[in-house]
């Protein structure tokens, strides 16, 4: 690529001040009814459905660990679980506006994330995609058993498919949808856009860049996210991924045809825990997690801090930010409020926080 940036030092020399741009702090206001308009009471309820799923698939997953039984059922899981109880509402909304043509890269914590892309899905792909995806995918192995269990019609296969396909990941299964090579932290589901999630902590950033930088540089529809935690903050690869994407070169010297910056949005799925730490007030000097756009660049990465315990404020997030992104004004960074109830894995009795607070 060709430098063509001439410094002129009586620019470079000039006083001035460096302006920061304010960042929106919870800035939706909820309306039930323009929400009602806008979703629809279908949705609405698919919304507060995927919440329950979620739920009850994580709750299963700590009384499996916890007492190795679920409603009867006896199991021996000897792998992790790294539960999300609590930050359902934060997936969920994120979902909502994502097609299968968006993909989300998450951490060790995204079982729930999986479960709602993959719902978004199921909702909007035709029965005929629906069956013929789940029909190629490994060759139909899942579909052989989740069949055998299902009545109804082909979206209720395909809810059953997704909670046994991941589940049988998270137990290591030949059955998952990595044969059980990935397990609980490595789960992904791509034909519904679910790309790997990863063990290691801020891991997912650089490579959903370089997803991002693939679906640009080849004109490819969609946009990228990268869910990792507000601990993953303080690990080099998160900033190493934040700087390549902001680079001033897509957009100043690139070929305009390609379209401007990657496509990714870093969300920040901000449960205010590292394991024990808290990267808030103790681990990190950001104040609030959203501040750290102003330092990447002169849009702050377009940073917002968004109600996670709200899935509306959520989508209509994700849904603003995406248009952002399509038009080449990449990176964004989303600062997600959310809480885990969960401790960091079932394991851990969470002494280092109050029971009040939880
Ligand atoms: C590079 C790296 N360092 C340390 C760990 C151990 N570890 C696993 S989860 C975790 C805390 C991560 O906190 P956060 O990013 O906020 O995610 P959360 O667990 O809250 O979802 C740590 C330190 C790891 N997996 N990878
Ligand atoms: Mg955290």
């Amino acid at each position: 690529m060709t430098k063509l940036i001439t410094i002129d030092p009586s620019e470079a020399r000039k006083k001035s001040t460096i302006k920061s741009k304010d960042i929106p702090v919870n800035a939706y206001v909820s309306n039930p009814k323009k929400e009602a308009k806008r979703y629809g009471q279908e949705n609405l309820a698919r919304i507060y459905r995927d919440m329950v799923y979620i739920r009850e698939f994580e709750t299963m997953l700590d009384r499996i660990k916890k007492e190795g039984a679920y409603e009867g059922i006896e199991y021996n899981h000897r792998g992790p679980a790294h539960l999300s109880i609590g930050q359902e509402a934060s997936a969920v909304g994120q979902a909502y506006h994502l097609s299968p043509d968006d993909f989300i890269f998450g951490s060790h914590r995204s079982h729930g994330e999986i479960l709602a892309k993959s719902l978004a899905a199921i909702a909007q792909l035709s029965e005929d995609d629906l069956m013929r995806i789940m029909e190629s995918y490994m060759e139909g192995a899942p579909l052989r058993v989740v069949e055998q269990f299902t009545e109804g019609s082909v979206k209720d296969l395909a809810v059953n498919y997704v909670l046994y396909g991941t589940l049988a990941e998270i137990f290591s299964r030949e059955n998952g949808f990595n044969k059980g090579l990935g397990g609980s932290m490595h789960a992904f589901f791509a034909p519904f856009g679910v790309m790997p999630n990863n063990a290691i902590v801020g891991g997912s950033a650089d490579i959903a860049v370089g997803a991002a930088l693939f679906k640009r540089v080849n004109r490819k529809p969609g946009i990228v996210i990268a869910n990792i935690g507000d601990g993953s903050m303080g690990c080099g690869p998160v900033w190493e991924a934040m700087m390549f994407a902001a680079m001033d070169q897509y957009r100043t010297l690139w070929d305009k045809e390609i379209g401007g910056s990657p496509p990714i949005l870093f969300n920040f799925m901000n449960n205010f825990y590292g394991m024990g730490g808290q990267p808030q007030g103790e681990t990190m000097g950001f104040g609030m997690l959203a501040r750290v756009g102003l330092g990447v660049n002169p849009e702050a990465m377009h940073a917002e801090r968004v109600d996670g315990y709200n899935p509306l404020a959520v989508a209509d997030a994700v849904e603003r930010k995406k248009k952002i992104l399509e038009e080449g004004l990449g990176p964004v960074l989303l600062d997600t409020i959310t809480y885990r109830f969960s401790g960091h894995s079932p394991s851990d009795a969470s002494a280092y926080r109050d029971k009040a607070e939880v």
